[in-house]
């Protein structure tokens, strides 16, 4: 790995949000490409944060740091990551489930949506079960996706997927999900279309559930 993507990785462990912030600009400057900054650098940095916090060894506060340092480097790449210029591909509903704060995945992947042609409506951290309802009536997207990263938050996501049944709304409208505690089988067990393990194949699910809703 280059000194520069150490360095950058280094900044967000060390909750230095300056210094990746520069990093990061520094890094574009010299020509390199913003999904390796992500993958290389900003995404291990987090995970190491987040080893630290299981084995005991950081607390909350030093986590949203952290990930505030992580949100500062992400808002130079997210111009560049959603550039794309082309007709939208189709519409995207996106959110973070009821009760959960973690939204830096979720940005990701709504980044990584839109930079694939998408239009996307990013409803943000906390989206309570109606909020996903009533967006979905209101701008009839061609998915709904969902993301969770506590175990104590994911069952809001078959909550969903019932109240867009109640609403008639299920036949139209495909549903994803994904973050950590998520998994394929989780997936089947609610009766979503998809899961994605990660921003990257779920540009490609996104695509998929799009194509097999047309056709
Ligand atoms: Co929290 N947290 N956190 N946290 N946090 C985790 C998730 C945890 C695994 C840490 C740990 O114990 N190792 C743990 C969850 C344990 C569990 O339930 N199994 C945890 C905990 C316990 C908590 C609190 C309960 C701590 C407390 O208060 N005692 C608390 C809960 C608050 C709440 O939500 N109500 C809490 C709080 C926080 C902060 C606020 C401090 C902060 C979030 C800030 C923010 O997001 N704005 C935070 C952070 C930063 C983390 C870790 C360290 C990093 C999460 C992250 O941003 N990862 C995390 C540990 C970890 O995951 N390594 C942890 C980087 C991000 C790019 O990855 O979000 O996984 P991720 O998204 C990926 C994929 O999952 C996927 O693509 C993304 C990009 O590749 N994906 C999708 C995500 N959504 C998708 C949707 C899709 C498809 C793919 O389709 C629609």
């Amino acid at each position: 790995m280059s000194d520069l993507l150490e360095d950058l990785g280094k900044a967000v462990f060390d909750m230095d949000e300056d210094t990746t912030v520069e990093l990061t600009e520094q890094a574009l400057d010299e020509g390199m490409d913003p999904e390796v900054l992500l993958n290389d650098s900003l995404v291990p940095a987090m995970d190491r944060v987040g080893e630290e916090y299981e084995n005991g060894d950081r607390y909350v506060p030093e986590m949203l740091l952290s990930a505030e340092a992580m949100k500062g480097a992400m808002k130079l790449l997210r111009p560049l990551l959603t550039e794309s210029g082309v007709e939208p591909a189709g519409k995207v509903i996106l959110g973070t489930v009821e009760g959960d704060l973690h939204d830096i995945g979720q940005n990701l992947v709504g980044m990584m949506i839109e930079g694939a042609g998408f239009e996307v409506e990013n409803l943000g951290a906390e989206t309570p079960v109606e909020e996903f309802v009533e967006k979905a009536k209101e701008l009839e997207p061609d998915v709904v996706g969902m993301s969770a990263l506590l175990t104590t938050t994911m069952t809001h996501m078959p909550e969903v997927i019932e109240a867009l049944k109640e609403e008639g709304l299920r036949d139209d409208i495909k549903v994803a999900i994904g973050g950590a505690p998520v998994s394929q089988d989780y997936c089947e067990e609610i009766g979503a279309d998809g899961y994605a393990p990660d921003a990257a194949s779920a540009t490609t699910l996104i695509k998929n559930l799009v194509k097999e809703l047309r056709n």
